[in-house]
């Protein structure tokens, strides 16, 4: 699917909002995918359809990751995080976009995971930076995106698991995989 009219699709979908935030975290993603040498196509169409299923009703993402049979131990946790597994599932039935780098982008863009890829460690991170976040810390995320993107989504999930602790939250397993393997190639 062409990058313009995954944008009319994904617009239908939004609220306008959360569509200028999209357009946002795909110019920031976009960028970042030249700096690494990463393919524009696949980025930006990970980007684009990160948040598809962002303003489905709770029900709604609910029956999906049951009829799916999308991993249930999403139900126990925040449903905050269903929005990404229910996204690429929808995406891929509904568009046909079968490029798994893409679809785990989709997926995997707010818990992370063990064994993010290029491209899904720069969707976690545009979607961390893009030019409207404000969360603490933010700056120093936006200054070691161009430096080590690794590094820039070992803060963004340090500093999200931070804030999730001083809130009393659970904590997804994937964020703290994706934690801890990125704090280990550190150490090395
Ligand atoms: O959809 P967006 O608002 O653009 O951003 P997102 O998909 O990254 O959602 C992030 C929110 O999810 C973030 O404010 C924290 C919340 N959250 C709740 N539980 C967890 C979690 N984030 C992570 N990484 N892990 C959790 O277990
Ligand atoms: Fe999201
Ligand atoms: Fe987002």
């Amino acid at each position: 699917m062409h990058i313009e009219e995954a944008k009319k699709v994904v617009k239908k979908q939004l609220t306008t909002k959360r569509y200028e935030h999209t357009l946002r975290v795909c110019d920031t993603a976009i960028e970042l995918a030249n700096h690494y040498g990463q393919s524009i196509e696949k980025v930006a169409l990970a980007s684009i359809f990160h948040d598809y299923a962002k303003c489905h009703s709770k029900e709604t993402l609910k029956e999906h990751i049951i009829s799916y049979q999308l991993p249930t131990q999403l139900l126990d946790f925040h449903h905050e995080l269903w929005h990404g597994p229910v996204g690429a599932k929808l995406v891929e039935k509904r568009y046909d976009i079968s490029d798994e780098n893409v679809l785990n982008a989709i997926r995997y863009h707010t818990t992370g995971r063990q064994g993010m890829s290029p491209i899904e460690l720069i969707v976690f991170v545009s979607d961390y930076i893009e030019p409207a976040r404000n969360f603490p810390g933010v700056e120093e995320v936006r200054e070691l995106a161009k430096v080590n993107i690794e590094t820039a989504a070992r803060i963004a999930l340090k500093n999200t698991i931070i804030y999730l602790l001083h809130k009393n939250a659970t904590i997804f397993p994937d964020t703290f995989l994706a934690y801890n393997e990125l704090t280990k190639r550190r150490a090395k």
